[in-house]
């Protein structure tokens, strides 16, 4: 029987076992949204597989000036943060782990305080969302967007196709592309934000576009052995709605599977929230794509295993368990408790709550 601590491969990676670092946003990049040194030993403190992850998967990095929503997130999209992502990369590496970088493009999800000329975030329809976010005075409302032009949508999938191209550049073993939670090619899969009449709106096949094409453009550029996407059907999270999110869905994974993916990724439900909130029939997914399906969201130990043992996932991304315990492969391993988490210091600030979780001695 397939446990947790068995090895897989993804794509060319062999991973020693099947415990992967969730994306996780933190807002401690430096002047420029450049890593900082402080990130390089946040990653390094778990990258061991023996004692952390398999797989680590970097929070979430704007590919563009335009593609940023929050205070001090990082990118990877100059070459000062190609360079600090490059020790991340050296850091993880030297532990015997690997990494891949989270491409973002949040959209709509934005402020104009974050962003060039105070220009207004990028939307496929000028609909602003129910939503908030991080900026240097606190929580705020985003800001109205506006619709992009079907003529700027080849300069985004540029956008993306560069940052992978950067991110191999930076060291990482490849990329993850964001095409969940409410941000921008999440925006374009649903209804309840793409309201557009051309090529990129409508039916689902149209609503899709911007997502293959970004997909096709990565990895024509990398390869789609060092491609993977995380998806995320049912969250409600940056005011994110479907009328019929498993059609759609459905329809969207059907498409991602012949391109022969590193991994998909799904958010069983919505960050933070309960696992069965709404209802999906997750198998359905997990029947229409070939390579290895990574499942998140609330696992602890006894779930992971009975996913695994059944076949329903491959790997299981942990995120807020791997913040609060840089030794989580080993805890989980042993059964040993696990550090609480101290909610409070989750984004921005410095070392406090970042780099200070112990380890088991
Ligand atoms: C928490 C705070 C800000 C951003 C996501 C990138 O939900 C995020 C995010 C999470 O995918």
């Amino acid at each position: 029987m397939t446990t947790l601590f068995d090895p897989i491969r993804l794509g060319d990676l062999l991973l020693p076992n099947r415990i992967v670092m969730a994306p996780l946003t933190r807002n401690r990049a430096g002047a420029g949204q450049t890593p900082t040194p402080l990130m390089v030993e946040y990653y390094r403190q778990r990258a061991n597989p023996a004692t952390g992850a398999g797989l680590i998967i970097t929070e979430a990095s704007q590919i563009s000036p335009m593609g940023q929503g929050y205070l001090d997130t990082p990118g990877i999209h100059t070459a000062a943060q190609i360079a600090g992502w490059r020790a991340v990369t050296d850091a993880v590496h030297a532990q015997g782990g690997r990494i891949v970088i989270q491409l973002w493009h949040v959209g709509r999800i934005s402020h104009v305080s974050l962003l060039p000329g105070g220009a207004a975030p990028l939307a496929p329809s000028a609909i602003r969302a129910r939503a908030k976010t991080f900026v240097k005075d606190g929580f705020v409302d985003v800001s109205e967007p506006r619709a992009l032009a079907a003529d700027e949508l080849p300069g985004i999938v540029e956008d993306y196709r560069i940052a992978a191209r950067n991110a191999i550049a930076a060291g990482f073993d490849g990329v993850e592309v964001h095409a969940a939670n409410g941000y921008l090619l999440d925006q374009f899969l649903r209804d309840g934000s793409n309201r557009r009449t051309d090529a990129y709106g409508g039916p689902v096949e149209n609503r899709a576009r911007l997502l293959m094409e970004v997909m096709r453009a990565v990895t024509a550029e990398i390869g789609a052995v060092r491609t993977g996407i995380r998806l995320s059907p049912v969250t409600p999270a940056n005011d994110a709605s479907d009328s019929d999110p498993q059609t759609l869905f459905n329809h969207v994974v059907e498409q991602l599977s012949p391109l022969g993916l590193m991994y998909c990724h799904v958010i069983e439900g919505a960050t933070g929230a309960a696992r069965d909130f709404a209802p999906f029939d997750w198998e359905a997914l997990r029947r229409r794509f070939e390579g290895p399906w990574m499942v998140n969201n609330g696992y602890d130990r006894a779930l992971a295993d009975e996913v695994i043992a059944r076949g329903r996932g491959d790997l299981v991304a942990f995120g807020k368990p791997f913040i609060s315990n840089p030794d989580l492969g080993r805890r989980l391993r042993e059964g040993a408790p696990l550090n609480p988490l101290r909610q409070q210091l989750l984004y921005g600030g410095g070392a406090e709550g970042y780099t200070d979780y112990p380890a088991l001695g």
